[in-house]
């Protein structure tokens, strides 16, 4: 390559130390790099979840792990400032790392090496944020990915010196203007890019935003019929035991969205159609006009394992759906309720389901607080006795009435069953897996369920031993889980543990093996301790 505006070879302070523009183009490099993974990261984070921001999410893992006594020392001395303090210091420090990562890359690619390890670290804080998904990851994958090419692009072109004795290897490594003036063009574009999908992810998070300073304003209405209060004795007092009510940051997440629907309670609207009397459309407001009332209910996916934890059991708040039918009048051909959410996810419930009495109900609120945009605010079903995947419709907006042989579902299109009765089953929880027990008196604990039939019964049995009772908590409702233990005089070595339920209609737990597809998993659930 020719390079004709400059034969004059480095001039300047590069005469002085052969290795500055080196140096600096390198740390600049790193910079350029780390700005992208930052614009691309949150560029796609706003595309697929506010929370899955790399750099929100590493402030809120570091807020969480830090001392408490030092977490109120920063608040009292920066009070509201605390978080401003918080982003300079990981700003400082992501100057600091890109700079390193810059001058590391001059070698060996150790500076794409120290990008893909944060990129990893910043991973793992992702997944810790309430209701993460694997999806979480994608922004600062991308973003890694987009950063260590950056660093690789920048790194290669950056111009370099002619060593004493020898010049530097590659095609762009003379330091004449030219080079540096590629490069520094090179690293502008770099900057422009990052500067471009940070603003372009700002702009796409606007909505988003919109919708969590709208759920911050949202009143969960005063439900007219409170639930039945939780007797004592629901949660036996048992270490690892899971709890009868599940805290709403760590109640699963099941679903087919990529980018969690945006709904304000002002753009929200309920049709309720087909096969009625009377179409109706309703808006936030109407339906808070309503009496609400608050129901306990356990929610199941149907993709569960045997022994897995794809459950949850909440304190709702919302209106019966059997109501809101009612006023639409639905006429008596039609058996389904095609329930479709903002994003396009449709569920087919029976219409026997939602208007024989049990607690079918269109939910705002979950364990007192509205619920949060990833279970399906502002609006939702939950039906108890149901797989979710037919029933538990988040950010539902259409309900249309129709008939089974006319209409079909998202997953029952991709071949699972188009009715979803939720399965005997119950799980150990104690003692853990993998986890070793002292011989003598130990308890075993977890949880049985078969919603809407009830649980009466809880068997253990031990290694190829006879089936034993275990000791049911009290029965809050037939469509809540039941807690249950027993009591195990632990003998040395390896034992296999076994669990079975018997519903409320007295049929055992069947030991078959099932996988969850087509309509749910069946199987005993078993557990291999080491007693020493
Ligand atoms: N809009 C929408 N609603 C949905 C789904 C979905 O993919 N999209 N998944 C369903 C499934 S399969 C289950 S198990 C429940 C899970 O509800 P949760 O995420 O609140 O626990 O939501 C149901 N509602
Ligand atoms: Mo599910």
């Amino acid at each position: 390559m020719q390079d004709t505006t400059s034969s004059t070879g480095p001039t300047g302070p590069d005469q002085q130390d052969p290795d500055t523009t080196g140096r600096f183009a390198a740390a600049l490099s790193g910079l350029a790099a780390a700005a992208v993974v930052l614009g691309i990261g949150e560029l796609a984070a706003a595309l697929i979840a506010p929370e899955a921001s790399p750099f929100l999410a590493t402030g809120a893992t570091v807020v969480d792990h830090t001392p408490r006594a030092l977490r109120e020392f920063a608040i009292e001395q920066f009070g509201t400032r605390d978080k401003l303090v918080l982003f300079l210091c990981m700003g400082l420090m992501m100057v600091v790392l890109a700079v390193v990562a810059g001058l590391l890359e001059r070698r060996r690619p150790y500076g794409s090496a120290l990008l893909a390890g944060l990129a990893v670290a910043v991973g793992v804080a992702v997944l810790q944020r309430p209701n993460a998904t694997a999806a979480f990851t994608v922004p600062i994958l991308l973003g890694a990915a987009a950063g260590v090419c950056t660093l690789r692009v920048l790194i290669t072109r950056a111009p370099r010196h002619a060593a004493a004795g020898g010049s530097a290897e590659g095609t762009a490594t003379d330091g004449t203007d030219a080079s540096r003036r590629r490069f520094l063009g090179l690293a502008a574009g770099a900057l422009v890019l990052a500067a471009g999908s940070a603003a372009a992810g700002r702009w796409a998070g606007e909505r988003a935003r919109a919708v969590t300073a709208d759920l911050r304003r949202f009143v969960v209405p005063r439900p007219q019929v409170a639930a039945a209060p939780v007797p004592p004795g629901t949660d036996p007092p048992v270490p690892g035991i899971t709890d009868f009510i599940t805290p709403n940051d760590t109640f699963y997440r099941i679903d087919t969205a990529l980018r969690i629907p945006a709904l304000t309670s002002a753009d929200w609207r309920l049709r309720i159609h087909g096969m009625v009397e009377r179409e109706i459309e309703l808006t936030m407001d109407d339906l808070l006009r309503r009496p609400a009332v608050e129901k306990v209910i356990t929610l199941t996916c149907v993709s569960n394992e045997v022994g897995g934890d794809l459950i949850g059991n909440a304190t709702w708040i919302g209106y019966p759906l059997a109501d809101l039918l009612a006023e639409a009048g639905v006429r008596p051909d039609a058996d389904m309720v095609l329930s479709t959410s903002a994003d396009g996810f449709t569920a087919g419930t029976p219409v026997a389901a939602l208007t024989d009495g049990r607690d079918a109900l269109l939910a705002v609120g979950m364990n007192g607080e509205p619920l949060s945009v990833a279970h399906g605010y502002p609006a939702r079903m939950v039906v108890p006795g149901l797989y979710g995947y037919v029933s538990a419709t988040k950010w539902v907006v259409d309900l249309e009435i129709t008939r089974f042989d006319r209409a079909q579902a998202y997953w029952t299109r991709r071949g699972w069953s188009a009715f979803g009765p939720i399965k005997t089953a119950s799980r150990i929880d104690v003692p853990a897996a993998f986890g070793s027990v002292a011989p003598g008196p130990a308890v075993v604990a977890g949880v049985a369920w078969a919603q809407h039939r009830g649980v009466a019964a809880v068997e253990v049995q031990v290694d190829d031993g006879p089936w034993q009772p275990a000791e049911l908590a009290p029965e809050y409702s037939l469509d809540t889980w039941r807690q249950w233990t027993w009591r195990w005089d632990a003998t040395p070595g390896s034992h296999t543990l076994r669990v079975r339920a018997t519903d409320g209609t007295g049929r055992v737990q069947t030991e078959e093996r099932a996988d969850p597809v087509p309509d749910g998993a069946t199987g005993r659930h078993s557990r291999t301790v080491t007693v020493r």
